[in-house]
């Protein structure tokens, strides 16, 4: 049980500089987090190894990045019990279309909550928040981060307005 609380896996180092807007999320909100490259193809039995084990060691929440054929949200959501974020990489060709596609439509049973296609940082941001919901400081720091969004808006509008 020696786990960070989050574990951000993904199917190939080319798919690192999406992934890395969620280990920045969980770096803002010091929350540690464990990254690892596990292709649900070329490494099946590393990934069913992983999704076995990952609440075994102490995961709470998986993110699981992929483009194209992107089955590894998916097939490791069906190796688990913990909650699986599945984000959508921007592929060479259909332009993550094809990695949405494959994320999105789970069989009822066996959710993965995507995101939108190449938004990694709100992968993050929902495990926090999922985190949060047995961590009133950690909570509180969601509200905080609301609120910084919400004065941004504000000071785009007095600008505007100036
Ligand atoms: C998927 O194939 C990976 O998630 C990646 O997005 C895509 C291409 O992988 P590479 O050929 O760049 O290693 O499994």
């Amino acid at each position: 049980m020696n786990s960070p609380p989050i574990g951000i896996i993904m199917g190939s180092d080319s798919d690192l500089p999406t992934m890395q807007d969620a280990i920045v999320a969980c770096e803002e909100f010091d929350i540690l987090c464990e990254i690892g490259i596990v292709s649900a193809h070329r490494t099946p039995e590393r990934m069913v190894d992983y999704a076995q084990q990952a609440h075994v060691r102490g995961l709470k929440v998986i993110i699981a990045g992929a483009g194209g054929a992107a089955h590894l949200p998916g097939m490791v959501a069906a190796l688990t019990p913990l909650p699986v974020i599945g984000v959508p990489v921007i592929s060479r060709h259909l332009q993550g279309l094809d990695s949405l596609y494959s994320i999105v439509q789970m069989p009822a049973g066996i959710p993965v909550a995507t995101v939108a296609i190449g938004n990694a940082r709100n992968a993050g941001l929902l495990a926090i928040q999922i985190l949060a919901t047995h961590d009133p400081a950690l909570l509180e720091k969601v509200q905080e981060y609301r609120q910084s969004l919400a004065q941004i808006v504000i000071e785009k509008q007095a600008k505007l307005e100036e």
